[in-house]
């Protein structure tokens, strides 16, 4: 077997890093995808993965392997595009990293190291996906799952975990201050901090389960104040997206990114789970909320508004999209969207774009016979303007 050359791998790595993305044409009116995924296992830095030193590396094999990139939270800070990445080592643990790039949509690149997220006085055996809030009181905010074991696990289960909502904050994305959990009746992923206070408190998104898995009678997407982010408790919690019977979301939902404030409401952004023979299928979704009262839903499309396609469709956990990270720039909405748990992906769109389908598309009547209805009025309010054309 050929030994590999650093001087190779650094070219090879180089080419891929500086590949230019192609816009895709749109297939549905409302957003386009780009070709090629943003971000993938190879993008991770050589620097991390390789012995650079010949002594030590006679072969110049990896050392330390990145399995997966994903699930990233997004914000645009001084003009550059920043995601905070979930990266899977081979060894299975998750950790964040940041990759910058100048542009949206290519040429994104990790930072030298990792982020090194300090601990609680509790340790965290895996951490991920982490949603970036740029809040009004001027931190920026992670909140991210962190998992540990089931300390009511019996010995020889070595599977059960319980999920708990970390709460991180910086300023530069380089220092991080860790903060309590979330402290909270049930376990809890997909946490999302809202970017306003909301009658002078912080407002979360939160998504109540009752196992480390099943949403169970979770409910949905809900919506808790709490008066001290450093002390943060949900002490009231309130379902604001529910999930409904034989619908995308009929398993498991949770918010994406934290919604971007629109005239005419909060744009949110979730994801929608419903087990099929193959297993689970995460799809994304949009709905809307009142900007008067954020926890009254005043739009909500019927079904996906983003479900895999081609090669999104195969990977380590097969048949999932996942978004937790968006980026409003001026008008236009680039979205972040992972594939099967395995690599990083963009959307672009924008604000009109979203709302225009938000309020125009039907909303779920939860029956056959109301879809085809549906159809029915679609297609003789064609057949009305085809007609007033003659
Ligand atoms: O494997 C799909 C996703 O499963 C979980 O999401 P949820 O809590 O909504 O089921 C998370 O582990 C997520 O990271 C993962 O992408």
């Amino acid at each position: 077997m050929k030994n590999c050359v650093l001087d190779d791998l650094k070219v090879k790595h180089e080419v891929l890093l500086t590949r230019k993305n192609i816009q895709m044409e749109t297939t549905n009116g409302i957003y386009c995808r780009y070709k090629y995924p943003v971000l993938t296992a190879d993008h991770a830095p050589l620097i991390w993965r390789y012995d650079f030193n010949p002594v030590t590396n006679r072969f110049m094999e990896e050392r330390i392997g990145v399995n997966a990139v994903m699930n990233s939270g997004a914000i645009k800070l001084n003009g550059k595009y920043y995601l905070m990445v979930r990266v899977e080592g081979m060894d299975r643990k998750s950790f964040f990293a940041i990759a910058e790039s100048d542009s949206p949509v290519d040429h994104f690149r990790f930072w030298d190291f990792p982020v090194l997220m300090p601990e609680t006085e509790v340790p965290d055996t895996n951490m991920y996906d982490a949603r970036l809030t740029a809040h009004e009181d001027g931190w920026i905010y992670a909140i991210f799952c962190a998992e540990r074991r089931d300390p009511a696990a019996r010995p020889g289960d070595l599977s059960s975990a319980v999920a708990f909502a970390a709460i991180a904050r910086t300023k530069d994305l380089k220092n991080w201050e860790r903060l309590p959990d979330l402290v909270t009746k049930s376990q809890q992923r997909n946490v999302v901090l809202h970017p306003e206070f909301v009658d002078g408190k912080y407002a979360l998104y939160t998504r109540p389960q009752d196992g480390f898995i099943d949403a169970g009678n979770g409910g949905g997407i809900g919506w808790a104040l709490v008066d001290d982010i450093i002390h943060a408790e949900v002490k009231e919690e309130k379902i604001i997206n529910s999930r409904f019977y034989h619908t995308i979301k009929e398993q498991k939902n949770g918010e994406g990114p934290h919604p971007i404030k629109t005239s005419r409401g909060w744009l949110h952004l979730a994801h929608g789970v419903r087990g099929c023979a193959a297993g689970l299928r995460y799809v994304l979704y949009l709905y809307v909320t009142s900007l008067e009262d954020p926890t009254k839903v005043i739009a909500e499309p019927a079904g996906y508004f983003m479900a895999p396609v081609g090669e999104e469709r195969v990977g380590d956990v097969s048949n999932v999209l996942f978004a937790n990270g968006w980026i409003r720039d001026e008008d236009k909405v680039y979205i972040y969207y992972a594939s099967c748990d395995t690599r990083m992906h963009v959307a672009e769109t924008d604000i009109e774009h979203l709302l225009d389908y938000c309020f125009n598309t039907p909303a779920d009547d939860f029956r056959s016979i109301k879809s085809v209805q549906n159809i029915y009025k679609l297609v003789n309010k064609n057949k009305a303007y085809l007609a007033s054309l003659k």
